[in-house]
């Protein structure tokens, strides 16, 4: 009986900590040959606000956290040491913004394949969990019902 409420407490405990980030969208671009890194893009949620801290991938060598910005009339990206998820907010990893940045890709990712990434984020209390995210491989951004109401799809 009292076993039986250590374990339930414990998994309530596991469900708590795998909500502090949603993740929604999660895909990569095919890579062509001789390509060795590639962006990895999604949408993520915290409730309760956290901060992104890395990830590691089992396809890459080296996943960073990177940001494109203009210098001048030049696209650059540069690695960041995190980035902050405001509670509540959708923050969008996206081509042409924040992205996770694969690195000495030990495969070619092909249109059709999935493969893991591990967010590593540190929760509203300081506390470092990791979140275990399935990345689609595909050739376009999955359709968002967009919020900026430029574009028509
Ligand atoms: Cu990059």
């Amino acid at each position: 009986m009292f076993r039986t409420l250590l374990l339930m407490t414990g998994l309530l405990l596991a469900g708590a900590t795998a909500a502090q980030v949603q993740v929604k969208d999660a895909w990569a671009r095919p890579t062509v040959p001789g390509q060795s890194g590639g962006g990895a893009f999604m949408t993520l949620t915290a409730p309760q606000g956290a901060k992104l801290v890395g990830a590691t991938s089992n396809v890459a060598g080296v996943t960073e956290l990177h940001e494109m910005s203009m210098d001048g009339h030049v696209m650059k990206m540069r690695a960041i040491p995190s980035l902050e998820l405001p509670a509540g907010r959708a923050v969008e990893l996206k081509s042409g913004g924040h992205h996770l940045m694969l690195m000495d890709l030990k495969q070619p990712l092909k249109a059709g394949d999935k493969f893991t990434v591990e967010l590593q984020v540190v929760d509203a209390q300081g506390k470092p969990t990791t979140v275990p995210v399935e990345v689609l491989v595909r050739s376009g951004a999955p359709q968002v019902d967009h919020r900026h109401g430029a574009h028509h799809y």
